[in-house]
């Protein structure tokens, strides 16, 4: 084959890749899973992995990997689904990259360049995992985490600490790139509550003693903000704490910012345990007072949705995580998330069945006792009709 045939070739694999529709496979009642995954490394644009000029490239090989596309920030952007992905290059290096849908569903596209994110302070060894939050102030804010090395442990190679960047913009395109946030503890997973609360800017936190141990960290934070341009976490209350032998004993942290509903503010999360295969990653849900945004109202026992069939399996198994989700005007909600560090799925529901799954599924009581008396009154409810 010649450079045209081969190009031609490649061209139309990746158009049918983009344009592969998509289906609902699968329902418990509370969400669809679907068919496809809808983002993956081969969805990048063709002109950002190959010189495309046959003088230059004679073989037309690959110029630039893209390794995965995952850990994805999500907000609707007129009619259009919009991903802010985490898109990882073969050098380890992850940066931002902005993917539209029509439909939320398929046909997910990446626009032409990559985000350019100005740097604050020390340069980003990688950044990552963007919570996008359309606040009430009017700007969109663009939170995420940075890496830097740890220049205090000069003989460890992977020493390396994390912090809250913090970014905003009106068109995704442009982004004012505003102080890091300050913090006793490193920090990660921090998301901006989309309104003003006690006329402050509301940050939910993830405290950790290292780069990867949450440690002391007890939860998910919760932080008020005088100034979103010089943002400090000055106190922090824990108001979703991890717990001994449950989905979240080693760490947990936000998704996206919550969805707002008549009932309560909903929100997604990340749980992490440890076992023989390392960290298992899944997702969970809980709910939060309208009145009061720390108290929980509702806490469902386990998981929410765990890695199945293939999504057990990518560069770092045995792992789901989701920084984003839409809920939209009709009230259909759009879950986006990543699994194993290496790939975007989407899950649909919708706020009610969402409310009702935190509202109506019994807490955690913390020993296997109480696990078998729920079960035993759902199984005695049932037999009785
Ligand atoms: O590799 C799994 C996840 O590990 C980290 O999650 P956490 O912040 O909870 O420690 C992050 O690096 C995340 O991006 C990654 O998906």
């Amino acid at each position: 084959m010649d450079f045209q045939e081969k190009l031609s070739a490649l061209e139309a694999e990746h158009e049918a890749l983009i344009t592969m529709k998509n289906e609902p496979v699968y329902c418990n009642g509370v969400y669809e899973r679907y068919k496809n995954p809808i983002l993956t490394a081969a969805h990048a644009p063709l002109f950002w992995r190959y010189d495309l000029d046959p003088k230059d490239n004679p073989f037309l090989e690959e110029r630039f990997g893209v390794h995965a596309a995952f850990n994805s920030g999500a907000i609707k952007w007129g009619d259009k689904y919009v991903l802010v992905v985490r898109v990882e290059a073969d050098d380890r290096k992850s940066f931002f990259a902005v993917a539209e849908s029509p439909n939320g569903v398929d046909n997910f596209r990446f626009w032409d360049h990559p985000v350019t994110m100005p740097e604050y302070g020390e340069p980003a060894t990688n950044v990552y995992d963007m919570r996008l939050t359309r606040h009430q102030d009017g700007w969109i804010y663009g939170l995420f985490c940075v890496e830097r090395k740890d220049h205090s442990v000069p003989g460890d190679l992977s020493a390396a600490t994390a912090a809250c960047g913090i970014a905003r913009t009106r068109d995704l395109v442009n982004w004012e790139r505003l102080p890091d946030l300050k913090s006793k503890s490193q920090q990660r997973n921090v998301v901006l509550h989309p309104e003003f609360v006690d006329g402050k800017y509301a940050l939910y936190t993830r405290p950790q003693d290292g780069f990867i141990d949450a440690g002391s960290g007890g939860g998910i934070g919760w932080a008020l903000v005088d100034d979103i341009t010089n943002a400090e976490v000055k106190e922090e209350k824990i108001i979703n704490q991890r717990f001994y032998h449950t989905i979240k004993e080693s760490k947990n942290g936000e998704g996206p910012h919550p969805i707002k509903t008549s009932k309560g503010w909903l929100h997604l999360a990340h749980g992490v345990r440890g076992c023989a295969s390392g960290l298992r990653y899944v997702l969970y849900m809980y709910m939060t007072s309208l009145e009061d945004p720390t108290k929980l109202i509702a806490q469902p026992a386990g998981f929410f949705m765990v890695p199945e069939d293939e999504e057990y399996i990518g560069d770092v198994m045995n792992v789901l995580f989701s920084n984003g989700w839409i809920a939209d005007e009709d009230g259909r909600v759009y879950i986006y998330y990543a699994s194993c560090d290496t790939r975007m799925h989407v899950a649909t529901s919708t706020v009610d069945r969402l409310v009702d799954y935190c509202m109506n599924t019994e807490q955690d009581g913390y020993r296997t006792g109480l696990t078998v008396e729920r079960l035993n009154r759902l199984i005695d409810k049932n037999l009785k009709k």
